[in-house]
């Protein structure tokens, strides 16, 4: 038994590139963060849309308090140790009957990173069931290398380059269903993919993608990330502030920096950009 998981857990996780569901957040916890998330949207309504996906965790409090939650970093650490860095995140926001969907691909693929040990966490703040999108896991797929990915760029795919892994064997690929609160972790390489939302309440996860350790490093360029938990005794990345110890006007401005910095490490070599 690690800090959270339980060794099958981490032996799933192992062998199948993912684990879930592992229960991280209350109700009343996330019945807060929704809340904090609406009010920003009441008053900004696209406020999360297009870059806002992006590493909200540098500008907005309650998206700070997830990526540092003690239940998802013992989660994270039962996997990869006790020194944690925290490098993006992204808030995966499915609106009710909407036509996004997430095509075949690995996380890592245009991450640019020195080893094979960084972890997704996805958490719930809905319910993600089959109908309303939830994500959708092809097991052992993180064993080997990189697949190749083709850039689509369809209109309803919601990944920056709408690039996707042909010829995936689909027959024992694992829907990941979630209750809000629960989240899911995979390893950077597990191919997974996710539907549409084809309910009338909205379908929404905030990833970080991904935790790291601080012996990791970024191949192209620096990389920014945010000590997590532990010491990073690597001096590998730059570590960067929390939204509290900023201004709102600094946290913003970096936050707005880093995800220049993401959009050129992600549409590198791409043929055209898209407005997230
Ligand atoms: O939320 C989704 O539908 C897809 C999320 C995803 O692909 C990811 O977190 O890596």
């Amino acid at each position: 038994m690690g800090k959270l998981l339980t060794d099958l857990q981490v032996a799933a996780f192992e062998r199948d590139g993912f684990v879930f569901p592992v229960d991280v957040l209350d109700a009343d916890e996330v019945a807060d963060i929704t809340a904090r998330m609406a009010r920003v949207e009441d008053s900004a309504p696209t406020a999360f849309e297009d870059m806002g996906r992006n590493n909200a965790h540098l500008a907005y409090d309650f998206f700070d308090e997830l990526v540092h939650h003690p239940k998802v970093l013992d989660a994270v650490e039962d996997l990869i140790g006790p020194d944690i860095l925290a490098m993006s995140s992204v808030i995966f926001a499915k609106g009710p009957q909407s036509p996004g969907y997430v095509s075949w691909h690995q996380d890592g693929r245009y991450m640019g990173l020195s080893d094979d040990t960084p972890v997704t966490a996805w958490i719930a703040l809905t319910e993600s069931t089959i109908e309303n999108g939830c994500m959708r896991m092809a097991p052992g797929t993180h064993k080997g290398d990189f697949l190749p990915h083709e850039d689509t760029f369809a209109e309803d795919n919601v990944l920056t380059r709408g690039q996707n892994i042909v010829g995936i064997d689909e027959s024992t690929a694992q829907y990941i269903t979630l209750k809000p609160g629960q989240m899911s972790l995979h390893h950077w390489k597990v191919a997974h993919a996710s539907g549409p939302n084809r309910t009338d309440a909205r379908r929404i996860g905030f990833a970080i993608q991904s935790y790291i350790k601080p012996s990791v490093w970024q191949l192209e360029g620096r990389g920014f990330v945010q000590l997590a938990r532990g010491a990073d005794n690597h001096g590998n990345s730059e570590i960067l502030p929390r939204v509290g110890d900023l201004s709102t006007a600094d946290a913003f401005a970096l936050r707005d920096r880093i995800n220049d910095m993401w959009s050129e490490q992600l549409y590198d070599g791409a043929e055209k950009r898209r407005a997230f």
